[in-house]
């Protein structure tokens, strides 16, 4: 731990944790191929990163990955790093390739019960070790984030996700751009900090942190959990097919609009049995931004009176890890509907 002198003087202590993706990668000298970039020796690439006011080591994670590979196990093997090393270190920064990016910051964010330290990750649309990275700026200012003071607290004590000039809080981003630099969003959430010529924190978005307790992390994620996503035309033996898998335990359904799904007798048999048999019904919009409100029109409440629940605004990464989570609890199906309901990490807003 750092000593504590006052907010200027005060070096922050900063965890790399490596996993993977574009960002690490550099061009071989020798064989032009792309090839993992070594972390560990970051001052000797970065030399400038010795003139920002932390103290940084890396933890590489023993299998680089594609984040298109990473599984539940991932999310918890990177708690774990984060959890063994907590009292060390003033915040985390996780790279991370970008396609599931922000399937592993909702994760993680339901994962770290307690969080009191900045978690933030980011990654790259172009590798670090190629001219016109968009990894150096992305990395630098992670790092800064996450060492970022508010008097004698860190100031994002959060899940975060740097990418391109914003913070935005993690479970509330995806991706949204296969090929912009610019490649996140967070469609229903304002960002916690715009970076410009000064890194410009919006104090009111960012949760504060609870210290009571110490933190905990949960690695027990569910398995039997299911995205569908209603398209006109969907057949009922198809759907029927997927909800009575052996094992079924929840189901993010993509909807149309603020909610809405065909009043079709067929459908609505199979929505309410599906409740019936205890499955989690999760209720979010394919919409790009906005809120579901089942009570809206009668092919909303027609859900909603099966026993459908609101997603509200979350995003379908935030809701079918939260689902994971959940459910992964051991607790029975009123306590799980009831932290359903309710934000857990900021991850909706009620309407
Ligand atoms: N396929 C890469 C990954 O997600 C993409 C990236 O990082 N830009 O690991």
């Amino acid at each position: 731990m750092k000593h504590d002198v006052s907010n200027h003087t005060y070096r922050s202590s900063i965890l790399i944790i490596y996993t993977g993706g574009t960002i690490g990668m550099k061009t071989d000298e020798k064989t032009g191929a792309l090839v993992p970039f070594d972390f560990s020796g970051i001052y000797e690439e970065f030399p400038i990163l010795r003139r920002l006011n932390v103290d940084i080591d890396v933890h590489t994670m023993p299998k680089l990955i594609d984040s298109s590979n990473v599984q539940p196990s991932d999310w918890c093997a990177i708690a774990e790093v984060i959890r063994d090393n907590y009292e060390q270190y003033d915040g985390f920064v996780i790279l991370h390739g970008t396609d599931t990016m922000s399937y592993t910051a909702s994760a993680l964010s339901f994962m770290l019960e307690n969080l009191a330290k900045p978690v933030v990750f980011t990654g790259s649309q172009i590798p670090i070790g190629l001219l016109r990275t968009d990894g150096r700026e992305n990395l630098i200012t992670a790092i800064e984030v996450a060492g970022a003071r508010d008097g004698d607290k860190p100031m994002v004590p959060e899940v975060s996700l740097l990418f391109h000039s914003c913070l935005y809080r993690g479970n509330r981003t995806r991706k949204a751009s296969a090929e912009e630099l610019d490649a996140f969003r967070s469609p229903n959430f304002p960002p916690l900090a715009d970076v410009g010529v000064k890194i410009a924190y919006n104090r009111a978005n960012i949760a504060p942190a609870k210290e009571i307790e110490p933190l905990r992390i949960a690695t027990m994620m569910s398995e039997g959990v299911a995205i569908i996503k209603l398209f006109p035309g969907i057949g009922e033996y198809t759907l029927r097919a997927i909800l009575s898998v052996e094992g079924l335990r929840g189901v993010v359904l993509e909807t149309y609009g603020a909610g809405n799904a065909p009043t079709a007798e067929w459908f609505q048999r199979l929505m309410r049995e599906t409740v019936e048999r205890g499955v989690l019904v999760l209720n979010v919009t394919q919409c790009d931004n906005g809120s579901v409100e089942m009570q809206l029109y009668e092919t909303g409440l027609r859900l909603q009176k099966a026993g459908v629940l609101s997603a509200y605004d979350m995003t379908t990464e935030a809701a079918i890890t939260k689902l994971m989570y959940v459910l992964g609890q051991n607790l029975s199906h009123e306590e799980s509907v009831e932290l359903m309901k309710r934000p857990l990490r900021g991850e909706f807003t009620l309407k």
